[in-house]
C-alpha cells in the first residue's frame, strides 16, 4: 500500500525527471530558446503572417517541429540535425506529450501510451507534398517503436523485419523524380500490431498503385526505380554475369533518362537491399527469381523493334531475345520460347484464357508472373501483325507487368515474414505513407492517381477535424462559433462520383473498344462535367488561359494548386485511355476493372480502416524547391500552410477542446481520484465526471460539459489529471488533492 509520504516521493521523482530533461516548466511555459512550440497555447498567433514567422523563426535555429495542439508540423531541413539519436529517444520516452520540445518521437510516442492505456487502434497521417518529409517521417516513428518497446529476443526478429522491409520496398518502390530523390512511387499503409504488453509483434503492410509506367519510361533527370541500379552497379560480378548484363546503366535503354546521383550511393544501397532480403528470410531461389525478372526487364527494354520491309514490327536485337529465351531463368520456367515471345510482342491477339491465369492459384512469384506473361502462353489467335508502335507498346506493357506483379509478389512475402500467427488480442498503430501531392511539367495519369489521392486524404483530415470536430460541439450541445474552411469534398465528388465523376467517365470510354480515344475522352468530359468550378480544358478556358493549355490537355484545381493533366499524348505512351486495363486483359471479352477504378476502391477500403481507428497528424511541409539545406522560401511554405487548412486548424483547436471522452470512459480510469466516486459511483456518469474535476479543484473554464462528454480545454489540465492518476493510482486518490494545488 502506498503512503502519502511515497506519493510526495513519486511526485518529486517525477519533477526532477522533468529537470533532468531540462525543462523544468514543462508545457506551462511552452517556449523552447525559440519562438513559440505550440500555436495552440498561445494568444499572439491568429495571423498567418505570425504563424509563418515563428515557423521560420524555429527553422532557422534548427526546430523543424511545431504543435498545433497535438498535430505536429514538421518542415523539411534537407539536413541531419542530429535530433534522431538514442539519446533523443530515450528522452521522449513516457514523458507528457507538451513536457519536452516538439518531436516526432513526442507524438509517437503519445499515441503509443494512449493505444496502451485505452486499447483501442490508432493511425498516424502523415501528409505534405512531395519531397515534404513523409517518408523520413514514417522511419523516424518506426526506429522510435523498435527502440522503446520492450521486446524479447523471440520478438526482436520481428522488430528487425518490420525495419528491413522498409529499405526493400524503398529499393523497389521509390525513385528519383524531380521533386525527390527518394521519391515513393506507391502509397503505403503498415499497421504495427502490439500486444497487450506493447511489445511490437506484428506487422502488416498494404502497398497502393505502384506507378509502374516508370520502370520504361522516366521524365528528363528522372530515373527509374532506384533497384535497377542497384543491381548494376552494386551487384556482384557473378550476378551479373547470370543475369547477363554489363556493369554500365548507360547500356540500358529503360536506364539511359539519368543514371548515378550524387545523393544516392547505389553500390551501399545494394548491400543494404541483400542484407534485408536476408533478414526478411527471402530463400536464395526467391532472390535469385527476384533479380531475374530485375534482369530481364533490362534485357526486354534492349529489344529493339524495327519495321520490316511490309511495314510490320519486327524484332532486332536477337543477342537480347536469345538470352531472354535462352538463359533468363524466369521465362525458361514459365515455358516461352524464342518464336512465342517474338510472336507475342508482333501480333495482335483476340482471345485471352484469362481463366488460367487463376489455374496456378498458389501465392508464389512464378504464379504472379505467369498472369503477367498471360499472352505470351496461352495459346492465343492470332489476328494481324503489330506495327512499329503497337510492338513498343506490347513491350513495354510486358515490362511493366513483370515488375508490377513482382513488387506485389515482394509486398505479400514480407507480410508473410511480419505475420502474427497469435490469436491474442492486438491493437495497432498504422503508418500511412503516401506518394505527395504533385505536379509537373507533363502530368499524366500517374499524377491523376497520385493528386486525386492525396485529395481524399485531405478530406479524411477535413472530416475528422475541422467538420466533425465542430459537428460534434453543436451535436453535444457546446457554444461554438463556426470556423469557416474550404471543403474540397468537391473536388473529391469531381473525380469520383458514380456515373458523373472523371473515372465513371474514364470507364465509359473504355466501355467502347476501338472507337474510344484520348480525344473522345476529352470531348465527354467537356460534355459532362464541363461546367464544373474546378474543371477546364482549352476550349472551355478564356484567352487568358487557354495560353497556358494545350489542346489534349485537361486542368483540375485541387485543393493545393493547379494541375494540367496531358490526355493526348501522341508519341508517349502516357496518354490516360491507355492506361485503364492492365495490358494482359485487353483482349479479353469480359471487361475487369479499370485500373482507376480498382484504385478509387482500395482508396475507399483505406478511408474505411483509417476511419475505425484514433487518429493522429504529421503535417510535412518543405520548405524549398532546391532541396538545399537550411533555406526556407516563405511562398512556398506559405501555400502549403494554406492549402493543408493548418491556419483552420488552429482556429478550430485554439477555441475549441484539446480532450474529449465520453463521461463513462474518462469516469473508469479517473474514478480512484475522488473519494466521491471511488470504487464505484453509483448515480449518472456525468455527475461522476464533475464530482472528480470539482474534487480537483478545477474552475468551470477549464473544461464544459457536453451532452455525453467531458471536453477539457487545455493539454496541461488533463495532463495534470494524468500526473495525479499516476502517483497516487489507487488508494490515495483522497489525499492528493492537497498536493495536486501544489503542483497546479
Ligand atoms: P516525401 O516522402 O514527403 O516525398 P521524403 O521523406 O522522401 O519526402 O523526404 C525527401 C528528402 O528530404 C529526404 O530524402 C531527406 O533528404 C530530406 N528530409 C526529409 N525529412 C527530413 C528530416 N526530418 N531531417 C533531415 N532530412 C529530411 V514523396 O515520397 O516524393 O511524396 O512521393
Ligand atoms: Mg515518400
Amino acid at each position: 500500500m502506498l503512503t502519502f509520504n511515497r506519493v510526495l516521493m513519486l511526485h518529486c521523482d517525477q519533477l526532477q525527471r522533468r529537470k533532468a530533461r531540462g525543462n523544468m516548466e514543462g508545457a506551462l511555459v511552452a517556449r523552447d530558446c525559440v519562438g513559440i512550440q505550440d500555436f495552440v497555447l498561445l494568444d499572439a498567433f491568429t495571423s498567418e503572417t505570425a504563424f509563418l514567422d515563428n515557423l521560420k523563426k524555429r527553422f532557422n535555429k534548427n526546430l523543424i517541429y511545431t504543435y498545433i495542439g497535438t498535430l505536429l508540423v514538421s518542415v523539411n531541413p534537407y539536413q541531419e540535425l542530429g535530433i534522431y539519436t538514442k539519446k533523443q529517444m530515450e528522452i521522449y520516452m513516457g514523458v507528457n506529450f507538451f513536457e519536452l520540445p516538439p518531436h516526432i518521437y513526442a507524438l509517437a510516442d503519445n499515441a503509443y501510451h494512449t493505444m496502451l492505456t485505452e486499447m483501442n487502434n490508432h493511425f498516424i497521417l502523415i501528409s505534405g507534398e512531395s519531397g515534404a518529409g513523409k517518408t523520413e517521417a514514417s522511419k523516424r516513428i518506426l526506429q522510435f517503436y523498435a527502440v522503446s518497446c520492450p521486446s524479447t529476443s523471440l520478438l526482436d526478429r520481428v522488430r528487425d523485419r518490420m525495419l528491413v522491409s522498409n529499405p526493400v520496398l524503398e529499393a523497389f518502390g521509390n525513385a528519383k523524380t524531380l521533386k525527390n530523390d527518394n521519391s515513393s512511387r506507391f502509397g503505403k499503409y503498415m499497421d504495427i500490431q502490439f500486444n497487450r504488453e506493447g511489445e511490437a509483434v506484428g506487422g502488416h503492410i498494404l502497398s497502393y498503385l505502384l506507378e509502374k509506367s516508370r520502370v520504361v519510361h522516366q521524365n528528363h533527370e528522372e530515373r527509374n526505380f532506384h533497384i535497377f541500379y542497384q543491381l548494376v552497379e552494386g551487384g556482384e560480378q557473378e550476378t551479373l554475369h547470370l543475369l547477363g548484363l554489363e556493369r554500365n546503366c548507360q547500356h540500358y535503354s529503360y536506364l539511359v533518362q539519368c543514371g548515378t546521383v550524387n545523393s544516392i550511393d547505389d553500390k551501399n544501397e545494394w548491400k543494404i537491399t541483400q542484407k534485408a532480403l536476408f533478414v526478411l528470410g527471402f530463400s536464395e531461389r526467391e532472390i535469385e527469381y527476384l533479380f531475374g525478372i530485375i534482369g530481364s526487364i533490362l534485357h526486354l527494354g534492349n529489344v529493339q523493334i524495327e519495321i520490316d520491309s511490309k511495314g510490320y514490327a519486327h524484332l532486332s536485337n536477337k543477342a537480347e531475345l536469345r538470352w531472354l529465351t535462352g538463359r533468363c531463368i524466369i521465362l525458361q520456367l514459365l515455358g516461352i520460347h524464342v518464336q512465342v515471345l517474338h510472336e507475342a510482342l508482333t501480333f495482335r491477339k483476340i482471345e485471352a484464357k484469362t481463366e488460367e491465369v487463376r489455374r496456378n492459384g498458389a501465392v508464389s512469384l512464378l504464379s504472379y508472373l505467369f498472369s503477367a506473361c498471360l499472352f505470351f502462353s496461352c495459346g492465343l489467335q492470332v489476328l494481324s501483325p503489330f506495327s512499329v508502335d503497337h510492338a513498343i507498346y506490347a513491350r513495354d506493357a510486358l515490362a511493366k507487368a513483370l515488375y508490377d506483379r513482382a513488387f506485389t509478389w515482394l509486398v505479400n512475402k514480407i507480410n508473410e515474414s511480419l505475420e502474427n500467427k497469435d490469436s491474442t488480442k492486438k491493437t495497432v498503430i498504422g503508418l500511412l505513407d503516401i506518394y505527395g501531392f504533385e505536379v509537373f511539367f507533363v502530368n499524366s495519369f500517374e499524377q491523376f492517381c497520385i493528386n486525386y489521392c492525396n485529395e481524399k486524404l485531405q478530406q479524411l483530415f477535413i472530416q475528422l477535424t475541422l467538420k466533425s470536430e465542430q459537428e460534434e460541439y453543436e451535436a453535444e450541445g457546446i457554444e461554438w462559433e463556426p470556423v469557416q474552411f474550404f471543403n474540397n469534398k468537391i473536388i473529391c465528388d469531381l473525380v469520383e462520383q458514380r456515373h458523373s465523376g472523371i473515372i465513371s467517365l474514364l470507364d465509359e470510354e473504355c466501355m467502347r473498344p476501338g472507337e474510344a480515344t484520348d480525344l473522345t475522352f476529352l470531348e465527354r468530359l467537356e460534355e459532362r462535367v464541363g461546367n464544373h468550378p474546378h474543371f477546364l480544358t482549352h476550349k472551355l478556358a478564356d484567352q487568358k488561359t487557354r495560353k497556358t493549355m494545350d489542346r489534349g490537355d485537361f486542368r483540375l484545381l485541387h485543393y493545393a494548386g493547379e494541375v494540367t493533366y496531358c490526355v493526348i499524348m501522341q508519341q508517349s505512351k502516357n496518354g490516360i485511355v491507355k492506361h485503364c486495363f492492365p495490358p494482359t486483359e485487353v483482349d479479353s471479352k469480359k471487361r475487369p476493372e479499370t485500373v482507376s477504378t480498382q484504385f478509387k476502391s482500395s482508396l475507399m477500403g483505406l478511408t474505411e480502416i483509417l476511419m475505425a481507428k484514433e487518429p493522429w497528424y504529421v503535417r510535412c511541409l518543405k520548405s524549398n524547391e532546391a532541396k538545399q539545406p537550411g533555406r526556407f522560401d516563405d511562398v512556398l511554405v506559405r501555400h502549403q500552410v494554406k492549402y493543408l487548412g493548418l491556419m483552420e486548424h488552429l482556429r478550430v483547436r485554439r477555441a475549441g477542446f484539446a480532450y474529449r471522452r465520453r463521461y463513462e470512459v474518462f469516469l473508469q480510469r479517473y474514478k480512484p481520484l475522488c473519494p466521491a466516486t471511488w470504487p464505484h459511483w453509483k448515480g449518472v456518469p456525468a455527475d461522476g465526471v464533475e464530482r472528480i474535476l470539482k474534487h480537483l479543484g478545477y474552475q468551470e473554464d477549464e473544461y464544459k460539459m457536453g451532452r455525453t462528454k467531458i471536453f477539457i480545454r487545455h493539454p496541461r489540465t488533463l495532463f495534470a489529471i494524468e500526473d495525479a492518476y499516476e502517483i497516487c493510482k489507487h488508494e490515495l486518490a483522497a489525499k492528493i488533492q492537497a498536493r495536486y494545488k501544489g503542483y497546479k
